[in-house]
């Protein structure tokens, strides 16, 4: 009976609610803890095209303060509502405003993937005032698992996680090639860093059956690396455009496979940086943060601020650029998709 209650009655999506009737005891919508913003609630019932953004890229990712505003406003223009995720004050949120996010910026939030939502959501069923509530950033796979359970299938972003170098040893692998495993999510992005060990993440994302496929016109890419268009290492596929993208999106669901899946887009050209050039800074920010010890959760923002540091903010606009051309995409495969559904 009480199967839909909770802010965002009507979401529930057919093939949770299909597996939850078999439970026994009392049960809860799987939305029920999640707030959904009512113009992305809108959005959604009307198959509008849907892109969401992650959080963490504004709390962890040594940026400028106003892009949340900004990446908003690029999905808006190619015609898509933005749906940033993230926990802000204990509420799993999808649908974020930049005000909201500037609030989590200047209050401070922890960096959050799919083992980090409960734990900083459970305060919310316990009541209480908002202080003692957490603002978690979400990061590419939290962002995932928040995406999915709202049923947005585009996802644009900068760099995915990755194989840490020497991860063969540390076993340090980013929770969002998991996630890609499992959480039928299309993420947009331009590939990984080049500190990260480029081979292995492929190999690993092979193994857990995602996806990965790069915009190529000519048919051959390098899986790209971020700042740099060449990795030297090919990409598994190549896709032509917006609108295949979109129909790999919707084979995948028709066939009922639950993976996410990676479409990778090259840095624009004027702004790339040469694979060479970054090398040094790159070394450099991966020794420092193994002397200080910064593994885990932690390893991934101290390396990005050093680079940042070393290049002189140089790598700061190609950052920028990069995200706008993801997210951009992400809008535009998201609109193709809707075409797609009509
Ligand atoms: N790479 C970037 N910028 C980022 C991140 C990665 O170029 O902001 C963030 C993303 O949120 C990504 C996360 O999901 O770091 C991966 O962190 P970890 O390596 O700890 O899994
Ligand atoms: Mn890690």
């Amino acid at each position: 009976g009480n199967l839909l209650r909770g802010r965002c009655r009507g979401l529930l999506i057919p093939s949770f609610s299909r597996s939850f009737t078999t439970t026994p005891g009392r049960q809860y919508a799987l939305t029920s803890l999640l707030h959904i913003s009512p113009e992305v609630t809108a959005a959604l019932s009307s198959n509008k095209p849907v892109v969401a953004l992650e959080s963490t890229i504004y709390t962890h990712g040594a940026l400028a303060d106003d892009l949340a505003r900004h990446l908003d406003s690029v999905v808006r223009s190619h015609g898509a509502v933005p749906a940033t995720c993230g926990i802000l004050a204990g509420v799993p949120t999808v649908g974020l405003t930049p005000a909201e996010v500037g609030r989590m910026v200047r209050e401070g939030a922890k960096k959050a993937s799919r083992r980090d939502l409960a734990y900083l959501s459970a305060r919310s069923l316990l009541g209480g005032n908002d202080q003692a509530r957490a603002h978690g950033g979400t990061t590419i796979s939290g962002t995932m698992v928040l995406a999915r359970l709202a049923g947005i299938r585009v996802f644009g972003t900068g760099g995915l996680g990755g194989v840490h170098r020497g991860g063969e040893r540390s076993m340090d692998v980013s929770a969002d090639l998991t996630e890609l495993g499992r959480t039928r999510v299309a993420v947009v992005s331009s590939g990984c860093k080049g500190f990260l060990d480029i081979p292995r993440t492929l190999e690993f994302l092979e193994t857990q059956g995602v996806l990965v496929s790069t915009f190529a016109e000519g048919g051959k890419a390098d899986f790209p690396a971020f700042w740099a268009r060449e990795s030297g290492v090919p990409s598994p596929s190549t896709v032509r455009d917006e609108r295949e993208a979109a129909a790999i999106i919707l084979a995948q669901e028709q066939l009922g496979v639950e993976s996410g899946m990676l479409f990778a887009n090259p840095i624009p050209e004027e702004y790339a940086v040469s694979r060479k050039d970054m090398e040094a800074a790159i070394e450099t920010a991966v020794r420092e943060a193994e002397e200080k010890g910064c593994t885990g959760n932690t390893n991934t923002p101290y390396i990005l601020q050093r680079i940042k540091d070393f290049t002189q903010g140089r790598s700061v606009p190609a950052n920028l650029a990069l995200v706008e051309s993801n997210v951009a995409r992400a809008a535009k495969i998201a609109v193709e998709l809707a075409k797609l559904m009509d």
